[in-house]
């Protein structure tokens, strides 16, 4: 089956069973509990929502098929999976390698709370040259976690080139596909162990969920991370199940309209005499455009700008915009546009994002799928007027 097959398909088979309504899309189951005729004997295998819920079964079927994946979880939000993950993997006294430049809540999640209290150290290390991460390896890794595109330089690492290194080791490999989706990037196919994704943004797509989703095809990880999840609660619910269903269908189209109007957006900035850099995994002048060409299939819709002058014109800039919402967040149907060092990266310290090139003029886009000439004349009006 192929992809927009399964985004529409998978997890909503209509049932024709004895006493089933034959429904083409999944019901939201709101029941806490199920009951059952006998102590021994649950009903089709369901107990209690939070361990299990026919709705949230629906759309971890979808989320696993769409990513090429044995097993999936759906969780309450992306940073509840990641929790899940790193409760399930590490102990008191481990180490992780993560890529530099993560998304600033997964690195508040990772420095202040698992490397605070728990004990587990953490180095932030430059995952696009491999070299440097083998560098960092110790007998006490047990996990390397990437992003790749990273949020917000957007910098790429090598996905099967990092698998091989961690199997060598026996490290386990999470990769946080947030950005690119299912449709454009499947870091299991490359040899990666786990795949992480913020259902809230490309997956659900129409900024009206948080959500989280893990994805993998090692049925022991799975028990594990699935244990921790039904013991800490960390669950998608029944509502948010529905609509990431829902959101799904759409995937593939919307991939390819965010990566169409990107590339446009990106050409168009890149040749503007008042802008000075624009950070797209699509142009040739990405340092990675090779790597990226590679590992995924589209270029994806979010791009990072620099503008020629200081914070105040950049301020200036993002006030006229009309159609670019000012707001955290990415992966919607409407185009969004944010100041990471001032917003979603704030609590990274200071002195790392001057480290990486993460300056406070830097301008995160996340693109959408509106008409790309009323955004791309919305953009030329802007910048006309600073
Ligand atoms: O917001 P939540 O659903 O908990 O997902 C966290 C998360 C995880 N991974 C990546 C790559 C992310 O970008 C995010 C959330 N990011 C934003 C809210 C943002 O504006 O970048």
């Amino acid at each position: 089956m192929k992809f927009t097959t399964k985004s529409i398909h998978i997890g909503e088979e209509p049932d024709f069973k004895e006493g089933a309504t034959g429904d083409v899309i999944a019901p939201i189951h709101l029941s806490t509990t199920f009951a059952r005729d006998e102590v021994e004997n649950p009903t089709a295998g369901y107990e209690y929502s939070r361990s299990l819920n026919p709705t949230r079964n629906a759309v971890q079927q979808k989320l696993a098929a769409i990513e090429n994946a044995n097993f999936g979880l759906a969780f309450s939000s992306g940073l509840a999976a990641e929790t899940s993950v790193l409760i399930a993997l590490l102990k008191s006294g481990d180490h992780v390698i993560a890529t530099d430049d993560l998304y600033g809540g997964t690195q508040r999640l990772f420095r202040k709370v698992f490397q605070a209290n728990y004990a587990i150290r953490f180095s932030f290390v430059d995952t696009s040259v491999s070299e440097k991460l083998e560098k960092a390896i110790t007998p006490a890794t047990k996990l390397i976690w990437i992003e790749s595109p990273t949020n917000p330089l957007l910098k790429l690492s090598d996905i099967a080139k990092i698998a091989k290194i961690a199997k060598d080791k026996g490290i386990t490999l999470v990769v946080d596909n947030t950005f690119m989706s299912p449709y454009f990037q499947n870091p299991l196919d490359l040899g990666a162990d786990i795949v992480l994704h913020s259902t809230s943004k490309y997956i659900n797509g129409h900024s009206d969920s948080i959500g989280g989703a893990v994805m993998l095809n090692d049925k022991l990880l799975f028990e594990k991370i699935r244990f921790i999840q039904n013991s800490v609660g960390a669950i998608m619910s029944p509502f948010d199940s529905y609509i990431v269903l829902r959101g799904i269908k759409t995937l593939s189209m919307r991939m390819e309209q965010h990566a169409a109007n990107s590339r446009k957006i990106a050409e168009f900035l890149a040749q503007h005499n008042k802008v000075k850099k624009v950070i797209y995994p699509g142009l040739k002048s990405h340092p990675q455009y090779e790597l990226a060409k590679k590992q995924m299939k589209g270029f994806g819709g979010m791009m990072s700008v620099e503008l020629k002058g200081d914070i105040n014109s950049t301020k200036n800039f993002i006030r006229n915009l009309h159609y670019f919402s000012l707001a955290e967040s990415l992966g919607g149907v409407e185009s969004l546009i944010e100041l990471p060092a001032l917003m979603t990266h704030a609590s990274v310290p200071a002195e790392d994002r001057l480290k990486l090139g993460l300056s406070d003029t830097l301008i995160r886009i996340s693109v959408g799928v509106e008409d790309v000439e009323d955004l791309i004349s919305d953009l030329e009006s802007a910048l006309s007027l600073i």
